[in-house]
């Protein structure tokens, strides 16, 4: 989020599009029934009248997969009726900027595109520089080439005509929710928008979060109190997940892991090191190397020194993207024997689950670290009717190493609204469990063993790793938090030579890191969550003196504490705030912290500083650059499954063309003479993803698989309420019983009628009462292609057959 949950109560207008927050965010969804105390509307875009729906204000159908076109068509409407905020536009976005002669967008693909690799030369994707290497811009905004009127030439083609069209929304509603979103161009006056999955898990997922933040700059809305882009994240640290770089290819703090082609630290550090491209900006990224060498101290401490490098040699050169889906891939195709799963039931949130059991049976061992037994630890088995597993093909050794869950350990979860929550153990774990971290602690320490014995590849690498912690198999989560937070080295002097920090001392901010080797962080965005004056993550004061839900002492949120990011766009450029009753920060001779921590230097007011410090423009992006690999604009392109096979838009490119799909996967592709109707997977309040199904409470409020489908598709097919039906795609199948409800209507699109399905992803083979799943499993159908720039599967919109069969 940039803003955060509490904040969400100072809204004017609230927009849920591509995610059902009453239903999978209960908790957090008060804040915005708070704001309809306070005469906020709500307005939800769905396909399915759900239980967010069931509250709002107003409630707008659509076709899955077609999100774009109609916010698309919202900023149409906005640059055709002038309802943007243009102080806000003109300084704080890239309106102005001029773009590259060569830049330009031709039936349905941007300029670049290669056919043979299906990715784009992104080089015309780029301003025009002067001769000093900075950025063109016109503020009288004239200029044809400027980003806003390339912007108003790229919507002109999505008119309330072909809102409906592709969309199926009628132009009504789409007017309708145009205009109570172009309210909020007002200065004072703000809309939040919350997404989870219904916008990331399409082809066209990372476009779609683009079009809403393109849409938030447009109005003014980030930087401001009840404003901002609102990610809803999905597992209670998911968030934690991100921040510490998860993914194979990433490095803590949002830093990416070098690449083959970074040869040597200091082209490492240039390459992820952002130019100056306008004068006298922030450009905070500037600072990158600190970060990079900090953490480096984190990691290898004494090992890491100036002659090598900071241990550059040390860290993993990535030749590819290796998230579950290539590993999945490389797995099938042999080039993967071993895996460990850790806290993650693939076999059952994976998609395309035969695809999945039949790359896992070619490992030669796998490794599952799980408090549960899990569908995926018995991945082997044949779990009945829909698999076609022949267990004793299987040799996969399978090793299950019982772990302990978060209510039996100390430590922290980070929410969506960044704040680092400090929770103590509630009990002890029973049997044999163990926590995460002491497993992959005694397998280090097993392997030092090795080592020193047998020696071995690797070995300076591996001894160069630092691992101070009282209890070498058994690191305590304080130990932790403090080694995350960060280190003084050195005794620290500041500019004028006063002493800052002893050595030894913990860090207070990130911009206390230096890039010579005398401080130390395990990931720079949380420095301060651990101070000199103790665990800021255990603060529990909630007093805000504001009103705005700014509770500084509550938690530590990354970075700095700071609660709304951009928030020095709240401001006009001479420091006075477009809403006078909402002030977040404010100059105060000495920085700008008023109630919030600012997102800013601490340089007076300056009006040629942009508030957006972390690009080196200053500005917020309309126009993404080469950032997004599928276009510096959104464009609407069809799901890879798509209800009428064609895109009215560009008739020569129907699917996103950088989709991200394997060749084995293409033979999976569906079409609709077979598979009519669109089909969407999602989450039930009473369910947690399969856990709770081998619970009894939870299977007792919701205790079967069950699909959603229309009364007209119902009456069509001749499917009555409490059928059982078989739901199929190219994929596979699964059985359940029919929801026949008025909650889905069918959509015309394109002069077709489109009806959708809905399937809920909680039963899966193991669901506790049998009856719940007899081998079925959502993932049975959905597809294992998806987002050019995430890797994120198409969930959400996929094409399937119902019928009615027996009970
Ligand atoms: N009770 C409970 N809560 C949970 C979870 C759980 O399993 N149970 N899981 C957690 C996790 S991991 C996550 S990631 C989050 C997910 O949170 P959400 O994304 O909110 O949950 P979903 O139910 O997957 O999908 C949300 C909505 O997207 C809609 N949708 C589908 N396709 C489209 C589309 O193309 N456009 C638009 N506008 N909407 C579309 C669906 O109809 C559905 O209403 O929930 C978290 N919270
Ligand atoms: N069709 C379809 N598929 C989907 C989705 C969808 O919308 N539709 N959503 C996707 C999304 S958003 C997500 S997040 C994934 C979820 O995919 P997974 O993360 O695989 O889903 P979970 O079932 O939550 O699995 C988490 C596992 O972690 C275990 N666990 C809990 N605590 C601990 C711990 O402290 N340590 C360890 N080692 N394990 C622990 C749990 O017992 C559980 O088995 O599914 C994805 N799959
Ligand atoms: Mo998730």
């Amino acid at each position: 989020m940039t803003n955060n949950w509490v904040d969400i109560k100072n809204a004017n207008l609230i927009i849920v599009q591509g995610g059902n927050a009453a239903e999978a965010h209960p908790v957090g969804f008060r804040w915005v029934i708070e704001a309809k105390k306070n005469g906020a509307k709500l307005i939800v875009i769905d396909p399915r009248f759900n239980r967010t729906a069931a509250v709002a204000d107003h409630y707008v159908p659509i076709r899955s997969g077609s999100d774009i076109t109609f916010l698309m068509g919202v900023i149409h409407y906005l640059l055709e009726n002038d309802k943007i905020q243009h102080e806000y536009v003109k300084h704080y976005t890239n309106a102005s900027f001029l773009i590259n002669e060569g830049f330009k967008f031709e039936d349905g693909l941007f300029s670049g595109f290669n056919q043979e690799k299906r990715n784009y030369d992104k080089s015309t994707w780029s301003y025009q520089l002067d001769e000093n290497g900075n950025a063109k811009r016109d503020m009288t905004l004239q200029n044809p080439r400027c980003a806003i009127n390339l912007l108003k030439e790229h919507v002109s083609r999505y008119t309330p005509e072909m809102v409906e069209q592709i969309t199926g929304v009628k132009q009504k509603d789409f007017l309708y929710v145009c205009e109570e979103i172009a309210k909020t161009s007002a200065p004072d006056k703000t809309m939040t928008h919350l997404y989870a999955l219904g916008f990331t898990e399409h082809s066209t997922g990372t476009q779609n979060i683009r079009s809403m933040a393109m849409i938030q700059l447009l109005l003014g809305n980030i930087g401001m109190p009840g404003g901002g882009i609102n990610a809803l994240r999905g597992h209670s640290n998911v968030q934690g997940t991100t921040d510490f770089g998860l993914l194979p290819t990433s490095l803590p703090g949002y830093m990416r892991l070098p690449t083959d082609k970074d040869a040597t630290f200091e082209q490492f550090i240039n390459a992820i090191t952002p130019k100056d491209i306008v004068p006298n900006q922030v450009n905070y990224y500037h600072n990158t190397s600190k970060f990079f060498v900090s953490t480096m101290k984190a990691f290898f401490g004494d090992k890491a020194t100036k002659e090598n490098s900071w241990g550059y040699d040390y860290v993993p050169k990535t030749d590819r993207l290796y998230d579950p889906m290539t590993q999945i891939q490389m797995m099938l195709d042999g080039k993967m024997h071993g895996w460990i799963c850790q806290g993650f039931n693939a076999l059952n949130s994976l998609p395309n689950k035969n695809k999945t059991v039949e790359a896992m049976s070619k490992l030669k061992y796998f490794i599952v670290l799980d408090p549960l037994q899990t569908e995926t630890s018995e991945f082997w088995k044949n779990f009945g009717e829909a698999n076609n597993v022949n267990s004793a093909d299987i040799q996969t050794e399978v090793f299950r190493l019982p772990t302990t869950c978060f209510a039996e350990e100390d430590g922290t979860i980070v929410n969506s609204g960044r704040w680092v929550q400090w929770h103590e153990k509630a009990c002890d774990q029973p049997g044999e469990s163990l926590p995460d971290v002491d497993i992959f602690s005694m397998i280090r320490e097993e392997m030092h063993n090795l080592y020193k014995k047998e020696g071995g590849r690797g070995i300076e690498q591996f001894e160069a790793i630092t691992w101070n912690y009282a209890v070498p198999h058994s690191p305590q989560a304080e130990e932790l938090a403090k080694e995350i937070n960060g280190y003084a080295l050195e005794d620290l002097y500041d500019t004028n030579g006063n002493l800052m920090y002893k050595k030894g001392q913990l860090l207070s901010s990130f911009a206390h890191l230096r890039d010579d080797g005398t401080t130390s962080t395990g990931n720079w965005i949380y420095v301060g969550q651990w101070t000199e004056k103790g665990n800021q993550t255990a603060n529990r004061d909630n007093s805000d003196p504001s009103g705005l839900g700014v509770t500084l002492g509550w938690a530590f949120a990354w970075p700095a504490n700071r609660r709304v990011l951009y928030n020095r766009a709240s401001l006009d450029i001479n420091g006075n705030p477009w809403d006078k009753h909402r002030q977040l920060i404010k100059w105060n001779g000495k920085n700008w912290n008023l109630h919030d921590i600012a997102d800013y230097g601490a340089a007076p007011p300056n009006a040629d500083v942009g508030p957006f410090i972390m690009s080196a423009e200053g500005v917020g992006r309309i126009f993404s650059l080469d950032k997004v690999g599928d276009g510096p604009f959104p464009e609407h392109y069809e799901p890879v499954e798509s209800p009428i096979d064609t895109n009215p838009l560009h008739p020569n490119v129907v699917a996103n063309p950088t989709v991200r799909i394997y060749d084995y996967d293409r033979g999976f592709i569906g079409t609709n003479d077979k598979f009519p109707y669109v089909c969407s997977t999602y989450r039930i309040t009473e369910h947690f993803h399969s856990w709770t199904a081998q619970s009894a409470l939870n299977i007792i409020a919701q205790p079967q698989q069950f699909v959603e489908i229309g009364e007209a598709l119902a009456q069509e097919k001749g499917i009555q309420k409490g059928d059982m039906v078989k739901v199929s795609s190219t994929r596979g199948y699964l059985k359940a019983v029919a929801v026949v409800t008025k909650r889905i209507k069918a959509l015309q699109v394109d002069g077709k009628t489109v009806h959708q399905i809905g399937v809920p992803i909680h039963w899966n083979m193991k669901a506790l009462n049998g009856k719940g799943n007899p081998g079925f499993s959502p993932n049975n159908i959905t597809p294992s292609w998806g987002d050019a720039n995430t890797q994120a599967p198409e969930y959400k919109t996929f094409l399937v057959n119902i019928e009615k069969v027996g009970a």
